[in-house]
């Protein structure tokens, strides 16, 4: 396998200013012409080839300034097409033909539903034509599009319709100009029947434009809430960050068949369906969230991605990490507008709670694991492998951290600095940290983010450990911060760098005295009751005056940076904070910590074949969130979950799911069974009447409602049930419906069960995205073993082809139901190796995404692990594997 170093970056030889694209769209063989400028760059020697990728391409012809070009005056090796002797400056015309009918790669140009999509992050644009499919060749597109009316009434592609109309052979068609220079990963077309929604408004300059929302005939009612969203995106990144649209028409459309969620294509945004449709009676509140989040990010690429993009691929998280913390904040802001304070402090405080579960749940163990890479990584064997959630979402901690040290207004200059630096260039990682630099050295004069940088250099998951020494008598607490960057991934294989270099740690510190109360803390001369630590060496040391008792420390409020905090609680100061801890996240985070412990020493007890037990510690923190009248809903939602199987796994070692996932639910049930009555209250206290509305105020009460039903059926199934079915009766929205259905399906018994089931299947099967809700449910559902999933997919609305279908049948079983896919018997395994092995024919890209399910076998438990490195060892040893899977399962095993 040929490996892609950072290091090995070269720029291209030539500029390719313009290109002009002609496509007869047919889906059999689409025909494509490519008509390029080129001009080769000064210095560079006249006999360099210009040399263009192509990938299941048919190549036609070729002409340089109108002459053809026989074979042999080109030539084509390993998926490169080399023309040597051009001119300085010359017009390279390429005809080649592909089948979009037969691609079921869904990367460059497919067939889904009776519609004509493309896909060109990261290489699909060489699936398309022949051209260097590379991020920092940028080019001025002009794009033909012809088909036939009756097949496909709409032709759409990046920029504005320059020309419409009617052809003499009875096909029509449409010329779209994009007048911004991009990337061809940012090439877009789509082509067929489908209903749109618009709307026009004003930007804050004064410029009138169009935003439109386009998807299958009969969906339209389903599209109200993703084109309000895309408004709102606008609006926000002008108030928020002074970026406009630069566009006179942004659209918006929704496929059914997507490998990711959704693609920022200048001016014409591709998504998966499921990040566009919704109403209440098909989509949950977190649909409506995700939803919105999605929209928000696709929009912000168009600044943050498409105005200024990356010099390579290597520099992904330059414009992924950025762009998911601009559409985090994006959210948030969503979630605290028109609050007082304190509620607005709790709405972005559950923001951030449910972004950190997702890092810890995704991104932790991946920085744990032989997938191991620095959010900038090193080398890759292919480049769809590093869409992680290190480049992800650690991507944007990184940001968050750079925006926490300079603060919002020292940010959002640093945001201004690198457009003006940058616009309409492929930049670096590098570039993004020079432009914050320059502001926070006038901050901070003598100071600089020289060790910031290592954070996009070096994997893994920091540790911070904590000591606290207080001096009674002086008064006084001085705090000792100590990091540790041990070796992670591959580096464990190099004896010499068993320990990297410290990290610039920024870490949000406050103390609480015995009562609960905050601490007024100095720092640099400023008193607050919460002080940034900047950890910028192995240790440090920062003393606190005027702190009469050993206090109890509130650690990485915020989760101020992405790392793992050591500190020696004990249960009872876990407690304290979870009761009073006056900065939210913090106060989550001790109530998560306490359950925590309990769920691992209960995990222990299984393994021991001892009874488990409820510590009544945890049960009267539990019940006084639960209580706390001062604390909404959807943060008591938050608050009262307990931690995920994947969060608590991390924190395992070896990791045994099963005995696990026994001591999660068993805690679960005793906390149903002693909190009973309370359940029952906020069941009933947290009804929603009325119109829907996917609002935080009843979207957190519904999470509420919906969570006290799922406990008082894990304390007491028998007694409950009656409730569960009369709410799955008489729901009045998806969330509160999939709520009954998920309690009934997971605790209940009897022939409801199966009832609810069916009604459900017979009410929503013309909607393949509730479907896929209902494939999803029950592959996760606690009885579903190897053999109940192979049922599933014997169902005929079940297929592979269709990623979203796999993701919520296939998936959902490997990735989030331990117990199914760790059964004693190995089936489990066996399930897993067949259904990467069936999807890799189909579709490398998903396919290498469930191969990770086994990642990290090495820590497991050994009865577990044995099975799992064997079935890694089957699917290595398969004949014809893509380049994805290859790379995922050698990795796992070397
Ligand atoms: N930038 C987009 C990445 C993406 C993608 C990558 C590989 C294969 C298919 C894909 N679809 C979309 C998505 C985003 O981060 O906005
Ligand atoms: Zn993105």
């Amino acid at each position: 396998a040929v490996t892609v170093a950072r290091g090995d970056y070269l720029p291209y030889p030539y500029a390719i200013p313009s290109i002009a694209l002609e496509f007869d769209l047919d889906p059999a063989r689409t025909r494509v012409l490519s008509r390029l400028s080129i001009e080769r760059q000064p210095g560079v020697p006249a006999d360099t080839p210009l040399a263009l990728k192509g990938e299941d391409l048919a190549l036609v012809s070729v002409a340089v300034d109108g002459s053809p070009i026989a074979e042999g005056g080109y030539t084509i090796s390993d998926g490169v097409l080399r023309l040597t002797g051009l001119p300085a400056a010359c017009e390279v015309e390429i005809v080649s033909d592909c089948r979009p009918a037969e691609n079921s790669t869904l990367m460059g140009l497919y067939v889904s539903g009776a519609s004509l999509f493309t896909q060109c992050e990261a290489e699909g644009f060489r699936r398309i034509t022949w051209f260097a499919d590379r991020p920092d060749v940028m080019s001025r597109y002009r794009v033909t599009l012809r088909g036939t009316r009756a097949d496909y009434p709409l032709l759409l592609s990046n920029g504005n319709l320059v020309d419409a109309g009617d052809l003499p052979d009875g096909r029509h068609q449409a010329v779209w100009e994009d007048p911004h220079p991009k990337p061809c990963y940012l090439f877009a077309l789509v082509a067929g029947n489908l209903t749109c929604r618009e709307l026009r408004t004003r930007t804050r300059s004064g410029r009138d434009v169009l935003l439109q929302v386009y998807s299958d005939p009969g969906s339209e009612s389903q599209t109200e809430w993703a084109l309000a969203s895309l408004e709102r995106s606008l609006r926000w990144d002008e108030d928020r960050f002074g970026l406009e649209l630069d566009l006179d028409r942004f659209m918006v459309v929704a496929a059914r068949d997507f490998n990711m969620g959704a693609m920022e294509n200048k001016g014409l945004n591709i998504f998966n369906a499921a990040y566009v449709l919704a109403d209440p009676d098909t989509a949950t509140d977190a649909n409506y969230l995700a939803i919105e989040a999605v929209i928000g990010h696709e929009y912000f690429h168009n600044w943050t991605g498409n105005r200024v993009t990356c010099r390579d691929w290597f520099q992904l998280s330059l414009k992924e990490g950025l762009t998911v913390f601009r559409d985090q904040e994006f959210t948030a802001d969503m979630m605290a507008r028109g609050q007082d304070a304190a509620a607005a402090a709790s709405a972005r405080a559950v923001k951030r709670i449910d972004d950190v579960a997702t890092l810890r749940a995704a991104q932790f163990p991946e920085d744990a694991g032989p997938m191991a890479h620095p959010i900038r990584p090193e080398s890759y064997q292919e480049i769809g492998n590093f869409y992680t959630a290190t480049v992800y979402e650690k991507g944007a901690e990184v940001i968050r951290m750079q925006h926490t040290l300079l603060g919002e207004a020292g940010f959002r200059a640093g945001m201004d600095e690198y457009f003006r630096r940058h616009d309409g260039q492929a930049v670096t990682c590098d570039d993004f940290v020079d432009a914050m630099e320059s502001v926070y050295r006038d901050l901070h004069p003598g100071r600089d983010l020289s060790v910031f940088r290592r954070w996009y250099q070096q994997a893994g998951t920091p540790r911070v450990s904590v000591t606290l020494d207080h001096d009674a008598a002086a008064q006084r607490c001085t705090v000792t911060l100590s990091q540790r960057n041990p070796a992670v991934g591959v580096e464990k294989q190099d004896a010499s760098a068993q320990e990297k270099p410290p990290l610039h740690i920024p870490f949000a510190l406050g103390l609480l005295d015995p009562q609960g109360r905050a601490l007024p803390l100095t720092l640099d001369g400023k008193t607050q009751e919460t002080v940034l630590l900047e950890l910028t060496t192995a240790s440090a040391q920062w003393t606190f005056e005027n702190i009469p008792a050993q206090p109890i420390p509130s650690l990485l409020r915020d989760f101020s940076a992405p790392v793992i905090v050591d500190y020696p609680w004990t249960d009872a100061a876990l407690a304290l904070l979870s009761a009073h801890d006056g900065n939210p996240f913090a106060r989550w985070e001790a109530g998560q910590e306490l359950a925590t412990r309990q769920i691992l020493a209960n995990a222990a007890r299984h393994q021991a074949g001892e009874p488990l037990a409820a510590d009544p510690t945890l049960v009267d923190a539990w019940r006084a969130t639960l209580r706390d009248p001062k604390l909404d809903a959807a943060y008591r939602a938050r608050a009262l979950m307990l931690p995920s199987e994947k969060t608590l796994a991390e924190r395992m070692q070896p990791i045994d799911p099963p005995a696990l996932a026994a001591a999660r639910d068993f805690l679960r049930a005793e906390l149903g069974r002693q909190l009973a009555q309370d359940w029952r209250a906020a069941y009933q206290d947290n009804q929603t009447e009325g119109a829907f509305s996917p609002a935080p105020g009843p979207a957190g009460r519904r999470a509420l409602k919906n969570l006290s039903l799922a406990y008082l059926m894990a304390g007491d199934a028998a007694a409950n049930q009656a409730l569960a079915e009369t709410q799955y009766r008489g729901a009045a929205n998806m969330t509160d419906r999939m709520g009954a259905l998920s309690a009934l399906v997971n605790e209940g018994s009897g022939d409801a069960v199966g009832q609810a089931i069916a009604d459900f299947h017979t009410r929503w099967q013309h909607d393949p995205l509730v479907i896929d809700k209902w494939f999803a449910l029950q592959a996760t559902a606690r009885g579903t073993d190897v053999a109940a999933a192979r049922a599933l997919m014997a169902h005929p609305a079940f297929t592979l082809r269709n990623p979203n279908r796999a993701r919520a049948l296939v998936f959902q079983f490997c990735l989030n139901n331990a117990r199914g896919l760790h059964a004693a018997d190995g089936a489990g395994y066996d399930f897993w190796a067949e259904q990467v092995l069936a999807l890799d024919a189909l579709n490398p890209e998903v396919a290498a995404r469930l191969a990770r399910a086994m990642d990290n076998w090495a820590r497991y438990a050994p009865a577990l692990r044995t099975g799992m490195q064997a079935a890694l060892g089957r699917v290595r040893a398969h004949a014809g594997l893509s380049r994805n899977v290859a790379e995922i399962v050698a990795k796992a095993l070397d």
